[in-house]
């Protein structure tokens, strides 16, 4: 788990029409993205496999880790790293229990609370958020802060994803904070030049981290 670090992008086609997925994906590990996630609420079956199997390959060719958000089942017939599951996905022992121990489940939370339980249910890492407003999530839930955000990584032992309205004003203070990695969708998938904005967040957060 030591490589869960640094820029996280989640890829979304509905955002900005005629980016695919795997366009998404390509141009961000261009920028450095060192994690992506498929993240899609209305692909058939069929199509998601089929996106997320390309985006297997990209990443593999890249050694960028790849996980799926909420699909267990796509997760498995692609080799995914990862899952990501929210409070109304599956429970993580399940999971668990389907993809096996070399699988890494991430598990959404949005309140200190969650994030120990999630921790406690036997997750490798937290995605916490939305720490600022975010206009990509409907349902997203209260806006977390800062504050709760550094408290939840002092709290948890589990790496801390942030996500939820960070851009290239904002990511610093995420990493500043105590977060292993920074998750956006509309600061990439949005953007103009993809590549560019990525490395302009990777360079971004790498600063106020310190390595
Ligand atoms: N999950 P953007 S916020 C997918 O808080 C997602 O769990 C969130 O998009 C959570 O980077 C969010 O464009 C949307 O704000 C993030």
């Amino acid at each position: 788990m030591g490589h869960l670090f640094g820029l996280y992008v989640i890829t979304d086609e509905k955002l900005c029409p005629g980016r695919t997925h795997a366009e998404i994906a390509k141009a961000a590990i261009e920028g450095g993205a060192r994690i992506i996630q498929i993240r899609d609420k209305f692909a058939s079956d069929r199509k998601f496999y089929q996106d997320a199997m390309r985006i297997r390959e990209i990443t593999e060719a890249a050694g960028v880790m790849f996980f799926i958000n909420d699909r267990i089942d796509i997760a498995a017939a692609v080799g995914a790293d990862g899952v990501n599951v929210g409070q109304s996905d599956m429970p993580v022992e399940i999971a668990r229990g389907l993809l096996g121990e070399k699988v890494i489940i991430g598990v959404s939370a949005d309140c200190l609370e969650q994030a120990q339980q999630a921790q406690n249910d036997g997750a490798d890492y937290i995605g916490f958020g939305p720490v600022f407003p975010t206009i990509t999530k409907a349902d997203a839930g209260p806006v977390s802060g800062l504050d709760k955000l550094r408290r939840v990584c002092h709290e948890v032992s589990l790496p801390v994803v942030a996500i939820g309205g960070i851009g290239i004003d904002n990511i610093g203070s995420v990493a500043a904070n105590g977060a292993a990695c920074a998750a956006v969708i509309s600061a990439v998938v949005c953007a103009e030049d993809m590549t560019l904005a990525a490395a302009e967040l990777v360079k971004e957060f790498q600063q106020f981290v310190g390595w």
